[in-house]
Formats: structure tokens, sequence, C-alpha cells
């Protein structure tokens, strides 16, 4: 009986992701010209996207003030990622890729106050926050506390779609986890490499307004959007509590960017202040 139960739910769930990931390959609308399209997926309750890679690419078009708009159908990249974006008939996965596309296709001037020596840290503690510390927040989220989940996508999506999301994405993060090597270390050598990431951003930026100085440059983007989930997403866990008690230049650095760039930052979470800007085209 037991196992027809658990057989029911999974076919449950397999049928729901499979219509999920239809609906998701259906064809979009027309971007105008001019106009990034930025494709992700959700904004969340306490941030304005569940993820931190679209947040980054969100705050780089504001910083640069580019005309854009959000898709937030959740549709994947050719390459089975989100976010991209799609600019002129030419759409670019990877929210790096995508940034360095509309830095040589704009030419925008960026960072030219990093000397080559600066721009290599910037792109060590960048690869440091996404390729590292990215996957300690993966597994504290959907392997050590999965429940914190359910409050974090309850005004997001339906219960049937949270458990979806739980079980086959927490399915294929784990997965994701081995195959990147993190979730192959115990729970306290995980948490361990996190709080030391962490430790190591808090004390580059010091007292600094931004990682790499008085102003701001590519490299925020990415911390901003890592470091916002930590700060008020991430609700109950390691990552959060020790930030709050151990490194408030973080969370202070965060408040800074969001208050700079973000100034409509409560109407973009989906708490009571929320607007629907789906589509909407943003031009500054
Ligand atoms: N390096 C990518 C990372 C993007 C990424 O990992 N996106 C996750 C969501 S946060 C995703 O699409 N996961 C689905 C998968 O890996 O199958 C970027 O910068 O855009």
């Amino acid at each position: 009986m037991f196992s027809l139960i658990v057989g029911f739910f999974l076919v449950a769930t397999l049928v729901l992701s499979a219509a999920l990931l239809y609906k998701k390959s259906k064809k979009r609308l027309s971007v105008p010209d001019g106009v990034v399209c930025l494709y992700q997926v959700g904004r969340g309750p306490w941030a304005p996207s569940l993820s931190p890679f679209p947040l980054k690419m969100e705050t780089f078009l504001r910083m640069h003030k580019i005309p854009y708009m959000n898709d937030h159908s959740g549709v994947m990249s050719s390459k089975g990622k989100t976010p991209w974006l799609e600019y002129n008939g030419q759409q670019v996965a990877d929210s790096q890729l995508g940034m360095d596309f509309l830095v040589r296709e704009l030419g925008l001037e960026l960072d030219l106050h990093l000397s080559p020596e600066e721009a290599a840290v910037a792109r060590a503690f960048r690869e440091l926050a996404e390729e590292n510390l990215y996957w300690t927040m993966c597994y504290e989220s959907f392997v050590k506390n999965p429940h914190s989940l359910d409050i974090l996508l309850k005004d997001v999506f339906p219960p049937l779609k949270i458990f979806a999301f739980k079980n086959i994405i927490g399915f294929f993060v784990k997965r994701q986890l081995w195959g990147q090597g993190m979730g192959r270390h115990s729970d306290n050598e995980i948490w361990t490499i996190g709080r030391n990431d962490l430790t190591a951003i808090s004390n580059y930026l010091g007292e600094k307004e931004f990682i790499m100085g008085n102003n701001p440059s590519q490299v925020d983007c990415s911390l901003f959007g890592m470091l916002s989930m930590v700060v008020w997403q991430m609700r109950g866990s390691r990552h959060e509590q020790f930030v709050h008690d151990h490194l408030p230049n973080l969370v202070k650095y965060c408040e800074r960017v969001r208050d700079r760039f973000w100034p409509d930052w409560e109407k973009r979470c989906k708490g009571p202040e929320f607007v629907d800007d789906n589509h909407k085209i943003y031009s500054h």
C-alpha cells in the first residue's frame, strides 16, 4: 500500500513536471528592438528574484540604464539553464556571457577604473561567489533545510508546484552537487567552506562602499545577487544567521546597492506591495 501511494505521487509529480516543461517550452512574445528581454524565474518574497543570477543581471541593466523588460515565464535557455537574454533578435544564455555580450554590443565603458590587477581580483571574487559559495547555498537550501523552501515559495507557487519543485528540482540539485563536488563533503565541511567564503568577501570589502572601491563595478552585480539571497531570502539558514551576527558590513553593503539601484525593491518582491511588472519596459 505504501509503495502504491509513493508510486502515485511519483507519477503525479512527473506528469506535473512534464506539463510545466511543455508550458515553458512554448513560443514567447516578440521583443522590441533596442530593448533587452531578461528571461528569468519568478520574483521572490524578500528579493526581486528567487535566484542570484537574474538579480545580478537585472542590477547590471539598471546600473547601466539599459532599456529592458522581464519575462517571468521561466522558459529555459538553449543551454537548459536560466537566466538568459534576448537583444535585437540575438539570444545569449548565461548571466555573465549575457553581460559580456551587452558590453560589446552597446560599447559600454565598463570597469575602466580598475587596473589589470584589480580586475583580476574582481574576477576571482566573482568566481568565488558563483562557483563555490553558491553551491554551499544550494546545499543549505535544497539538502540541509528543504522545508525552508515551503515558506520561500508559498506566495509564488501553488502547493502542488512546490511539491514538484522540492522533490524533482531537489533531486537534480543533489545530483549537480555531487557532480560539482560540493555534495561529496560532510555537512560540517560544506558549512565551513560557505562561512570562509562569506568571511573572505567581508574582509576584502572592509569599510569600502563597493567591493573594488568607492565606485560600483561589474563584480558588485554578482556579489549583490548572491549576497541578497543570504541576507534576505535564505531565512533560517546558517548563512543568513552568520552574516547578520558576524558580518554586518555585508548586510550594509547589500542595503547600499539595493538603495542605489532598486528604489522600487518592495514593489518587486512578492510581498504586500508587489506590483507585477512582467513584460513592462524599463527605460529609466
Ligand atoms: N552560470 C550560470 C548559472 C545559472 C544557473 O545555475 N541557473 C540555475 C537556476 S539558479 C538553473 O538554471 N538551473 C537549472 C539546471 O541546472 O538544470 C549563469 O551565470 O547564468
